[in-house]
């Protein structure tokens, strides 16, 4: 087995070229102590990739050891139409385009969470687009039939986007308006709609949705209603450096607040299919350096997640070694706004037992987690059931 290691914290100090401010930023982290926004954007400007591994790996080990977690949980997508136009969206047109669109009733859903039963996936994680008669009692009712029907199940659903939309439409303040929901059965939310915090270049990347203090509002309303949920950060377009870490120090802060965030996820842009396609796409380095720095400046907030479908099994196993403590799930392959804007994975479903060979080939102890990381299983000593019709082939010696 060959382990994806970082370089050493205590290497990297031991480096007599090491500039004083980026020791200073190494000994901060070696002490726990927080990093402040112009260190941030240092790191992204001056911080090779092998300092910002030791350090990123130094705290997620600090954190979870070699801990990797994922769970089994399904998507589930109401629509793919959206009266909203992210530029950034390979949906945003579709709504010009209603035939190539899809819009489900409660009882077609129904029917999908039904074709999981017997399988023992923990978590259903539901978000599409944004439409006038998916209101705030259709999803009530969507939540308590899903609830109805299989108990156990935790019910991740919807961003601020869809939330501001149907608690305006529906004349209730934040707090009503998760009520009724709460009360359905509704126990999380997912990480989505944040893009990037900053004003101007939100305005220009999606001015017609909510903004980033609405989005920032409603996260802190439903963290004190006892509703955790996870935050997102879209980068690799049109923003810079500074934008990216002016959106971590407002995650960052409002963590402080609340404690309501399990995680954060890093978001790559990916370019196809969307008015936005002009700009092409960051590199792998961009990406780990970009795990590392959240791992580093987020010190509040407990795990970093890589959605592997969007940047590959390969790389989602790297950037275990740069911060990353989380590979999201073992999913079905209806998760079509990613595929659509050119993921990596166009078939993202991932065994369970692939899920930890993967996580096992680099050295990490795999981990099935609930939502809010309650340990599962774990799989650091024993397999998973191998996949039905799984041929394992001899290994012949010479
Ligand atoms: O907010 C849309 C992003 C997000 C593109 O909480 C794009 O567990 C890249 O938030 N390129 C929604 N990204 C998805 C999301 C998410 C995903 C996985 C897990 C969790 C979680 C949350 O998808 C949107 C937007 O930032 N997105 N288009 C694109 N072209
Ligand atoms: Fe609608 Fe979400 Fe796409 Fe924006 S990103 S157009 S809100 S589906």
């Amino acid at each position: 087995m060959i382990a994806t290691s970082a370089p050493n914290l205590e290497l990297i100090l031991q480096d007599p070229n090491l500039s004083p401010a980026l020791r200073k930023i190494a000994e901060k982290v070696q002490a726990e102590e927080r990093i402040s926004f112009e260190e941030g954007v240092l790191l992204y400007e001056e911080a090779e990739l092998g300092y910002l591994g030791a350090l990123a790996n130094f705290v997620r080990e600090r954190k979870h050891g070699d801990k990797t977690y994922f769970n089994r949980n399904f998507h589930l997508e109401p629509t793919n139409l959206c009266v909203y136009t992210c530029k950034f969206c390979s949906y945003s047109r579709l709504i010009k385009q209603k035939d190539e669109g899809w819009t489900y009733t409660i009882d077609e859903m129904l029917d999908q969470v039904k074709a999981y039963d017997g399988q023992p996936v923990t978590e259903v994680h539901i978000v599409g687009g944004v439409l006038p008669h998916m209101n705030l009692q259709f999803f009530k009712d969507l939540i308590g039939k899903i609830k109805a029907h299989r108990p156990e199940l935790h019910i991740k659903a919807f961003t601020p986007v869809e939330y501001y939309y149907m608690f305006k439409k529906a004349k209730v303040s934040y707090e009503e308006g998760f009520r009724h929901l709460k009360e359905a059965g509704l126990q999380s939310m997912p990480g989505g709609g944040a893009e990037i915090f900053d004003e101007t270049i939100r305005d220009i990347i999606c001015g017609d949705k909510c903004t980033s203090q609405q989005w920032l509002d409603i996260h802190e309303t439903a963290h004190n209603m006892g509703i955790p949920s996870n935050c997102t950060m879209l980068y690799g377009h049109i923003e810079s450096y500074a934008h990216r870490v002016d959106h971590m120090e407002r995650l960052r802060s409002l963590q402080d607040r609340t404690g309501g965030f399990n995680c954060f996820i890093p978001l790559k842009f990916r370019s196809q299919n969307n008015e936005m396609s002009y700009l092409g796409e960051v590199g792998v380095t961009d990406d780990l350096r970009n795990y590392a720095i959240a791992r580093i400046y987020m010190d509040n907030i407990a795990h970093v997640k890589a959605y592997w479908p969007m940047i590959s099994q390969t790389t989602a196993q790297l950037s275990l070694a740069f911060g990353v403590d989380d590979l999201d799930g073992t999913i079905n392959d209806t998760t079509k706004i990613y595929s659509m804007a050119g993921s990596e994975e166009q078939n993202p479903a991932l065994s369970t037992y692939d899920l930890v060979q993967m996580v096992r080939s680099v050295g990490r102890k795999p981990i099935e987690r609930g939502t809010t990381y309650e340990i599962i299983n774990d799989y650091s000593e024993k397999d998973p059931p191998k996949p039905q019709g799984f041929m394992e082939l001899p290994v012949i010696n010479n």
